[in-house]
């Protein structure tokens, strides 16, 4: 049989694709290798932001907009790579979101679950389920799925934290549910501390059930215990070539992450301590504590200092230099890449 002329079996195939399209159907064909690709894709683009470079632009929308009217004062971090898509990973969010004293952010709940990293000033607090909790830099607050949640701050400075939520994958799967409270702020049902001496000791009530389902009973790690485990540790075991001294945040009734969508993480990193490269499949968020240096990051390298926020995408391979003992808060999609079977991780 005569081959096809190349041309003309072109244009067939044109044709053909333009029959199939009116039917809603397309060839795999032109496509397979972009939806099944060698190895991870992702349009998440490495970026550091300065904290000094944006804090101002928050003071300016703490003028501007209340956080009544704002609902949450937040300024969204986006990824160069992604802009417009309110992300800072394929499949995770994060801003900064302001609040003054006197003010309060008014009570809903919503099917996405939220993280919140205390970066600048302390005294405000986030009620969650009829539990407030006072707020100071560092401490790891949780925001469980569904649960009533309203922010105030009774302090006298202005508090910034980092929220964290896995908006994408609740929006993936077309799960997303809110409701507003009704009222400003829910009535407080518990004394301040309750969750923390209920399941934060090492113990827990006979009989108790996990109040927030699969998330962690605990809705604040404050920082001054993540310090001193972290302390603690680097005086007793040398550091990982990649990671220094890192721990995870836990659930206490299972062992596993506080969240069921989101991993959040603590690190120390010695003083004039270089890291081996290492890269996995959870694009992560990251907090800088305390410390500073730099941090590479695929092909491009970023000064850091405290409050600055960086993103480092799926398999990008990340190594540090420290100038000053460094402490890091990071947070991942890890959990459900976990749950799915899909999380690899490489060391260099
Ligand atoms: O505090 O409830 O940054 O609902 C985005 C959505 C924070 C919050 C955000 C939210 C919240």
């Amino acid at each position: 049989m005569a081959s096809i002329p190349h041309t003309s079996s072109s244009s067939a195939r044109q044709d053909l694709y333009r029959r199939m399209d009116r039917h809603h159907t397309a060839p795999l064909w032109e496509v397979l290798h972009a939806l099944i690709p060698d190895q991870p894709a992702t349009r998440c683009q490495p970026y550091l932001w300065k904290y000094k470079d944006i804090r101002p632009y928050i003071a300016e929308a703490g003028k501007l907009i209340t956080a009544k009217e704002a609902i949450r004062r937040v300024l969204v971090l986006e990824n160069p790579g992604m802009r417009g898509e309110s992300c800072i990973t394929q499949s995770l969010y994060a801003g900064l979101q302001l609040i003054l004293p006197g003010e309060i952010a008014p009570s809903h709940r919503h099917s996405q679950s939220a993280l919140r990293f205390i970066v600048e000033g302390g005294g405000a607090y986030t009620a969650v389920d009829g539990e407030r909790t006072t707020m100071h830099p560092g401490d790891f607050v949780i925001t469980p799925s569904w649960t009533f949640h309203d922010h105030g701050n009774q302090g006298s400075e202005p508090v910034v934290w980092m929220d964290g939520l896995d908006i994408r994958i609740v929006e993936l799967f077309a799960a997303q549910f809110h409701e507003v409270y009704g009222e400003e702020v829910q009535p407080v049902a518990r004394s301040e501390g309750a969750a923390t001496a209920r399941f934060g000791n090492g113990l827990a009530p006979l009989g108790a059930l996990a109040p927030f389902g699969k998330t962690s009973p605990i809705f604040n790690y404050p920082y001054a215990r993540s310090r001193e485990s972290l302390e603690q540790l680097s005086r007793d075991q040398d550091p990982d070539p990649c990671h220094g001294w890192k721990m995870q945040f836990i659930n206490p009734l299972t062992g596993g992450h506080a969240m069921p969508s989101i991993a959040a993480f603590i690190q120390l990193l010695p003083n004039g301590f270089t890291s081996q490269p290492y890269r996995a499949t959870d694009g992560t968020i990251y907090s800088v504590v305390e410390g500073g240096g730099r941090v590479s990051i695929a092909e491009q390298s970023f000064e850091f200092e405290p409050r600055d926020t960086f993103v480092v995408p799926s398999w990008a391979p990340l190594s540090f230099e420290t100038r000053g003992e460094t402490v890091l808060f990071s947070f991942s999609d890890r959990p459900g890449q976990e749950a799915l079977g899909l999380w690899r991780e490489k060391r260099a």
